[in-house]
């Protein structure tokens, strides 16, 4: 009977801690695909030849062309710092995201693409972008604009 107890706690215990866990685990793997598709420190970027590799390496070209995307050429700290700069209001209305200006490629698609030929237009800046930052540490889960 007592071993019964000990083994429905500890079931309980087992349960409450995935509860527990889960959460960061998610957040975790947003942070990974943020970095898979939005940051490239190495990189200079700038052409259309690099938006054309880069989108095929990072797996946006797969099912179809992804048709708009920023890739950050800083370091990842700089960029985990624009987490813990004041809140602004995301596109979807939570109050998660954090505006910073930083070196990037915005990566566009062109008329003539066509999966899994995918093309795109370069344009390289200095600009704004706006991110969605959670959890504790708070880590870029989203980019916003
Ligand atoms: P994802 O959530 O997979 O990172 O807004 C729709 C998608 O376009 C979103 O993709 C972010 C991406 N995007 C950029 O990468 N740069 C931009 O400037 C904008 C507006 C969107």
């Amino acid at each position: 009977m007592a071993l019964q107890r000990i083994h429905a706690l500890l079931l309980l215990l087992l349960l409450t801690m995935l509860v527990l866990v889960q959460p960061s685990y998610g957040q975790d793997r947003m942070y990974q695909r943020f970095l898979r598709q939005h940051v490239d420190p190495e990189g200079t970027g700038g052409n259309d030849a690099y938006c054309n590799l880069m989108m095929q390496r990072r797996k946006m070209t797969v099912r179809q062309c992804k048709h708009v995307n920023t890739f950050i050429h800083e370091d990842i700290w700089n960029i985990r710092s624009i987490c813990s700069t004041t809140n602004i209001q995301c596109k979807n209305g939570k109050m998660n995201c954090h505006e910073g200006v930083v070196k990037v490629t915005d990566c566009r698609e062109t008329g003539s693409s066509r999966t899994p030929n995918c093309r795109y237009r370069a344009l390289a800046s200095t600009r704004r972008v706006v991110i969605a930052c959670e959890g504790n540490p708070e880590m870029p889960v989203h980019f916003d604009r």
